[in-house]
């Protein structure tokens, strides 16, 4: 095992909630139901392919401009933005910066392979930022979760080969997307949310150096 990859929303940190709400604000201001259960759909898929299901979901879709989905896009990400400028290193989910040293020490390579184009603003404001090798440019990325581009592009930058990269993951497109790329995949959540991943924990909380060369290995 050479390298870990990790996504960044729901297994660094729980950006989803945010996400929910600057979405949940959109939608109201649109007249489109939206829940928590319909944002599970949301999770890991960009900003553009997000706003399609919420406007399918309101049959709005053919009924507005390229430049007004735009717009409506930057009001999401707007309002997203005010709310995670209030992110701070307690917002860490539990385990995940123990885990980051662990790895540092061993030398094992750390990459972010995340959907989002605030993932290194989120990382500077959790000061995690100095444990990542490299953060996978997610506009250079041509093909989003579940298709392997941004986890192959993550082991590439870290010069490893990807059967010898672990990838965390909390959605089932992200999950598709480690194990399309060759890597041994963990899930965070449960099991029927993470189908085909190598193992699944509840929480980050059960993540350490040690369990993951384990199973690994096993
Ligand atoms: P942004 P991940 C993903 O992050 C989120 O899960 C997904 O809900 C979001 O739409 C996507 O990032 C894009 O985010 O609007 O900030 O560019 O799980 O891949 O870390
Ligand atoms: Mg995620």
């Amino acid at each position: 095992m050479k390298a870990v990859i990790f996504d960044l929303d729901g297994v660094i940190t729980d950006t989803a909630e945010y996400h929910f709400q600057a979405w949940g604000s959109l939608a109201a201001a649109l007249s489109i139901p939206f829940d928590r259960e319909f944002n599970e759909q949301l999770k890991g898929i960009s900003r553009t392919e997000s706003l399609d299901k919420i406007l399918a979901r309101g049959n709005l879709s053919n009924t507005l401009s390229e430049e007004g989905k735009q717009e409506l896009a930057i009001q999401k990400n707007t309002e997203y933005q005010r709310l995670i400028s209030a992110l701070t290193p307690s917002d860490v989910l539990p385990g995940i910066q123990a885990l980051l040293k662990e790895l540092r020490e061993a030398r094992v390579g750390i990459a972010l392979a995340s959907a989002s184009k605030n993932a290194a603003f989120i990382l500077d404001r959790l000061e995690l930022a100095h444990y990542f090798d490299s953060v996978v440019d997610v506009t250079a990325i041509r093909h989003g979760k579940p298709d392997p581009e941004i986890f192959l592009a993550g082991a590439a930058n870290l010069g490893v080969q990807p059967a010898d990269c672990i990838g965390i993951e909390d959605a089932q497109a992200g999950i598709q997307a480690i194990k399309g790329a060759g890597m041994f995949a963990v899930g965070v959540g449960t099991p029927s949310q993470m189908q085909g991943a190598d193992i699944v924990v509840a929480t980050t909380a059960e993540l350490s150096l040690s369990m993951l060369e384990e199973h690994f290995y096993e």
